[in-house]
């Protein structure tokens, strides 16, 4: 519901409208309840709450049939996915990464001691460039995470190329790319393994989940000891392992998720357009695009203010924020810029350029079931008015 306000300081004529309930950029699509509690009472009736039960079964089986891969493991979140997969492919000392990510993928390899390396972005795409990866490259290198960032696939080719020269290991953090494609091949498929968040704020979640895909046989069973503490039936711990299991409950979400995904997907995407055309291009605001041919899943809208335009990002954050629409800037300032990582990265941000002015410009505008037709009208007035 909007109401109309006082005065907001000095840009009231350019803020018309505040929204009596804050809106999100990842507010949670939540699918058919009733199909969701059924699935609860069955759980509950079962006494079968955790432990790979058939629930997480028929979930990994489900999400392994969508993408045509032969192994999904299901998992508690995707940080921990992403710190399982880095274990179990025996990556050691640098692996390098963008650092224009969510904070998990390089917490993922510092947690386990390892050493995170940022090459920086193509300013386009926002995706690694695969030249920057490459010359990143030391002696103490094993391996490159490449990510998916907004779902729009990374250079899959070159960096598998990079990987191949050099005998490193590829993994894709595939946390934003759930149902993406490249040509043709559904995203989790590439590399040797691939990682998807399913957090309550994704497009398609499972309140908290993630999940290790795979075509590697042998990498999906060590993978599917490690979730479960290593035990390889009682009493019998054959790896070293963590507790990294989807409970049931968040496997009923994201089977009852699944059968209206493709709604959730129409919603992003009629969302997504309304933006482009009221906004787009003009007063210095462009809208990144998708490309129709890897079948996005919208789940972000992505704006990227120019240099020209009369207010700059922060300023326009600021004034969507005094409205209530709790725009954000992802992924300011750049892992390598945030304290827990400026000390030890302190001289990286001059090798990241492209980086840092993309998360300069950036700003994530709401989306997703919650965020209705006449919302993305006002936000685009809003965004136009305050010029
Ligand atoms: N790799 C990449 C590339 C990722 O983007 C992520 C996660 C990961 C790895 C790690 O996967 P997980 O371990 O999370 O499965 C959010 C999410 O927490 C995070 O999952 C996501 N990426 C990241 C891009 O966004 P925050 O800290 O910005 O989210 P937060 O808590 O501020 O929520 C966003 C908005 O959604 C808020 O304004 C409130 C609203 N919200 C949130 C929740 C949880 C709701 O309305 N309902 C809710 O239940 O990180």
């Amino acid at each position: 519901m909007q109401t109309r306000n006082g005065p907001l300081g000095p840009n009231a004529a350019a803020i018309p409208t505040r929204f009596s309930e804050p809106v999100h950029v990842g507010r949670p699509n939540i699918g058919d309840r009733r199909a969701f509690l059924r699935r609860v009472e069955e759980i509950l009736d079962r006494r079968w709450l955790s432990n790979n039960g058939p629930m997480v079964q028929e979930f990994e089986q489900s999400i392994a049939k969508r993408l045509g891969v032969r192994h999904a493991c299901a998992v508690c979140n995707g940080t921990v996915a992403l710190e399982i997969a880095i274990r179990a492919m025996n990556l050691q000392g640098e692996v390098i990464v963008p650092s224009y990510t969510f904070v998990a993928t390089a917490h993922a390899l510092r947690w386990l001691g390892l050493t995170p390396v940022f090459a920086d972005i193509d300013p386009i795409t926002h995706n690694l460039d695969p030249e920057a990866a490459e010359n990143a490259i030391t002696p103490r290198t094993t391996g490159i995470i490449g990510v998916h960032v907004w779902g729009r696939p990374a250079p899959i080719d070159a960096l598998q190329a990079i990987a191949d020269r050099h005998g490193l290991a590829l993994i894709f953090d595939a946390a934003h790319a759930f149902g993406c494609t490249f040509r043709d091949t559904s995203i989790g498929n590439f590399g040797r393994c691939e990682v998807f968040s399913f957090h309550a704020t994704k497009f398609f979640n499972t309140f908290e989940g993630g999940a290790i895909t795979t075509n590697d046989d042998a990498l999906a069973a060590r993978i599917r000891l490690m979730i479960n503490f290593g035990f390889s039936g009682y009493d019998n711990v054959i790896e070293e392992g963590t507790n990294g299991k989807m409970i049931e409950v968040c496997a009923a979400m994201g089977l009852t998720g699944l059968e209206s995904l493709p709604e959730v997907v129409a919603v992003n995407r009629r969302n997504y357009d309304q933006y482009r055309v009221e906004l787009d291009g003009r007063s210095g605001i462009r809208i990144l695009e998708y490309d129709p041919l890897t079948n996005p899943n919208y789940q972000y809208v992505v704006a990227e203010v120019d240099p020209n335009c009369p207010r700059s990002r922060d300023e326009l954050v600021a004034d969507l924020h005094s409205m209530n629409v709790l725009a954000r800037r992802y992924f300011w300032p750049g892992i390598h810029r945030m304290l827990a990582y400026r000390e030890a990265f302190a001289a990286t941000g001059a090798y990241l350029p492209q980086t840092e002015a993309v998360a300069d410009r950036v700003i994530v505008l709401p989306t997703g079931s919650t965020v209705t037709s006449s919302t993305v009208s006002t936000i685009c007035q809003a965004l136009l008015q305050t010029r």
